[in-house]
């Protein structure tokens, strides 16, 4: 199941790197009239759009729709075309992200959010392995209350 998880952080990572391809039909331009925006289509029911933020004329943001609601931010903090940060929404609200902290393409933290937005469980790879090592979970005021280390 966690490792899983992992696994598909790690696909949703390759998206920005891998896609050679167009990023989608353009849908808005800069002031210099590059593209700064694209939508692409996924399914009947689910699209991507990806949006160039700093003018460098590659998408470092993808947000990811579903029946027209926001279900996956894909975000590259780092400028280099490989996503660093994911975060996942469930009914408008932010339920889990996936963090490439350090950027070099592997996830280390996974976080997961209560319904009222506060956090509940951390999950670390310190050594970027691909298995959670230690869980962490927190209380509603954002108090440590448990830390679990898993053996191998
Ligand atoms: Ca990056
Ligand atoms: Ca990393």
């Amino acid at each position: 199941m966690r490792k899983a998880a992992i696994l598909l952080a790690a696909l949703a990572f390759t998206f920005i790197s891998c896609s050679r391809e167009p990023y989608g039909s353009v849908t808005h331009r800069g002031r210099d009239g590059r593209p700064d925006q694209w939508v692409y289509r996924i399914d009947k029911d689910s699209y991507k759009i990806a949006i160039d933020t700093n003018g460098h004329g590659r998408p470092d943001v993808v947000k990811t729709y579903k029946d027209d609601e926001l279900v996956r931010i894909e975000s590259d903090r780092n400028f280099d075309g490989k996503a660093d940060l994911v975060q996942e929404y469930a009914h408008g609200v932010l339920v889990r992200e996936i963090h490439d902290d350090d950027f070099d393409g592997k996830p280390e933290v996974i976080k997961t959010f209560r319904p009222n937005g506060t956090l509940a469980v951390v999950e670390r790879d310190p050594q970027e392995r691909g298995y959670i090592d230690i869980v962490e979970y927190y209380d509603e005021s954002g108090k440590l209350i448990r830390r679990e280390v898993r053996s191998k």
